[in-house]
């Protein structure tokens, strides 16, 4: 990795408003994001030394989110932390989250701003308690045009509208990668000092990679052409692929999609059995969204297996969808699986 020790943050961010790239607001949005996500890092790194293990709820009656899962204590602090930090700056008309049920306009105790702010919380969090890497993940839409007090419909955008969009990843390091839509540049905390320094400008993931990222044990429930594409893949050298693959599961989007980003790979949730009514696993507006445009901004590409992830209009906040990103070219053969199996059918 490049470092580029002097620059902070907020100089990157300055620097990228002269460039005409970005405007005050959305500066203070993505520097107040970076704020909130230090505290959730400090949150994090305390585990049970500060009683944030565990779920939320009372003993024996788990606090269940929209999605249907149960809440852990840090998913609700960390959503806390990320509503009282944007409340009140004036750059917001609305946020949405994939813990809570509906999106909140910014109360009118408040400035309202021109964006809209989606988050994961804390995206990973079955690897809370296993002092495994975990993330927030973030997006960030224009409001329409004449709207202050926005509703779910307002946040309907497709991935292409996003204007910025990052996660933070609570790792060994805990590190910022962000994209305001001209690259994808990442950002190490320097716990010391407590600011976030450019440890990377315009990263690029390789084309090719030998790593892919599922979750195995869902094999069986696949559909077809997931089937024979992770069968090509397993059939290594010997195989159709003509190579050998390694696989890499972390089971925090954050921490897959920072590997692949740092050296390339494909990362999938596709459809399955167990999903498939619900459209997927992952988030299109929290998780696939943001991972996407960061992905693309790389040079690597994100498809639903069919359509291109970031042209998918949502219909509903909290909608699933399947996803496959990473380095461009594995990707276009995952996908070429998908219309393989398709016209066969048609
Ligand atoms: P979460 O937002 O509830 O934590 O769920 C999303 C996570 C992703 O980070 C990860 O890729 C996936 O769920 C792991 O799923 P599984 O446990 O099925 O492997
Ligand atoms: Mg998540």
């Amino acid at each position: 990795m490049t470092t580029h020790a002097n620059i902070a943050l907020t100089r990157f961010l300055i620097e990228q408003q002269r460039a005409g790239r970005i405007n005050s607001e959305l500066r203070l949005l993505v520097e107040v994001v970076a704020r909130a996500c230090k505290q959730i890092s400090v949150a994090v790194g305390k585990g049970a030394l500060g009683g944030v293990l565990g779920e939320a709820g009372t003993p024996g009656q788990a606090s269940i989110n929209v999605q249907g899962e149960a809440q852990k204590k840090l998913d609700v602090i960390s959503n806390e932390i990320l509503l009282e930090a944007n409340a009140w700056g004036g750059h917001l008309a609305g946020l949405a989250s994939e813990e809570m049920d509906t999106s909140q306009p910014i109360p009118d105790t408040y400035p309202h701003g021109n964006y809209l702010l989606l988050f994961d919380p804390l995206d990973g969090s079955s690897n809370i308690d296993v002092n495994v890497s975990v993330g927030t993940i973030f997006s960030v839409l224009r409001c329409p045009e004449g709207v202050s007090s926005p509703t779910d419909a307002d946040f309907l955008q497709p991935g292409t509208a996003q204007v910025a969009a990052g996660y933070c990843v609570y790792g060994p390091q805990t590190t910022l990668v962000l994209t305001v839509g001209h690259g994808t540049h990442a950002f190490t905390l320097d716990r010391e000092v407590g600011s976030f320094l450019l440890t990377s400008r315009d990263i690029r993931i390789p084309e090719d990679t030998r790593e892919f990222a599922v979750n195995m044990s869902n094999q069986r429930f696949w559909e077809p052409p997931m089937q024979d594409y992770v069968a090509d893949l397993l059939a290594g050298k010997e195989g159709p692929r003509g190579k050998d693959f390694n696989m890499r599961w972390v089971a925090s989007m954050v921490a897959d999609v920072h590997r692949i980003l740092t050296r390339g790979g494909i990362f999938s949730y596709p459809l399955d059995g167990k999903c498939a009514a619900k459209g997927g696993k992952l988030r299109l507006m929290y998780e696939a969204n943001p991972m996407s445009f960061l992905v693309e901004q790389a040079g690597g590409a994100a498809s639903t297996g069919r359509v291109r992830m970031l042209a998918v209009q949502p219909a509903g906040l909290h909608q699933r969808v399947p996803v496959f990103l990473g380095s461009r070219r594995e990707v276009e053969a995952a996908v070429g699986y998908h219309r393989d199996f398709d016209a066969r059918l048609a």
